[in-house]
């Protein structure tokens, strides 16, 4: 069976509202309060030190765009787009939110990541709501709607539902992102996503 290794309101609730659409999985909690993700057991399983790890029978895989590909592959092929354009959408969308509105997000609470004293971590979190807003605007302008790509929705729409919970507490006014409301609303009715928020993972 499938494991995750995982943490609530971490990016890795994008993993557990995909398998959450059908595969047959099991959790394992990573504490974040406790800093497990720096012991060294855990970093036998994932050197650097974060969550998500999918539990693959060959071996951990990191990455949540690479976990989300894996599981389109080998499990829920309904949410990869056929068409190679299509697909290359998909993971455009998928790879500026892995390293672009991650990282600004992450600038709000990790300053240490790239800097050592205090007062550049207070300018790196001040800085969060205005490049988070530039994320939203941008996101904003891709969503068709309802979904990203309109219907149906992909891999990429899982991602984007973790990351879009986190405008508000990023400072961001979310009124001015009508489409981002309303594609929160549409994925927050799936079964798959209510579980997800159910079980703690979602705020
Ligand atoms: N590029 C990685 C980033 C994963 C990541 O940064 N996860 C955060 C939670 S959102 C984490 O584990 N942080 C723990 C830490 O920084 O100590 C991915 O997309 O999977």
């Amino acid at each position: 069976m499938l494991k995750l290794y995982c943490s609530p309101n971490s990016i890795s609730a994008a993993v557990v509202a995909v398998l959450n659409e059908g595969v047959h999985w099991e959790p394992i909690r990573v504490d974040f309060k406790s800093a497990e993700q720096t012991k060294p057991e855990y970093l036998k399983i994932n050197p650097k030190g974060r969550v998500p790890v999918l539990l693959t029978p060959e071996g951990p895989l990191t990455e949540t765009g690479a976990i989300l590909e894996y599981l389109g592959e080998t499990v829920i092929p309904d949410l990869v787009p056929i068409d190679p354009l299509a697909r290359a959408r998909m993971r455009e969308v998928m790879i500026y939110l892995a390293s672009t509105m991650h990282v600004n997000h992450a600038h709000r609470f990790r300053g240490y990541r790239w800097a050592d004293q205090e007062s550049s971590f207070a300018d790196m979190a001040a800085k969060v709501p205005e490049t988070m807003t530039a994320s939203a605007d941008y996101i904003e302008g891709v969503i068709a709607g309802p979904l990203l790509f309109g219907e149906a929705p992909t891999l990429a729409d899982f991602y984007l539902y973790a990351m879009v919970n986190w405008l508000e507490g990023d400072g961001v006014d979310t009124s001015n992102y009508p489409k981002i409301l309303a594609f929160r609303a549409a994925m927050k009715a799936r079964p798959s996503i209510a579980k997800t928020h159910a079980d703690g993972y979602f705020r």
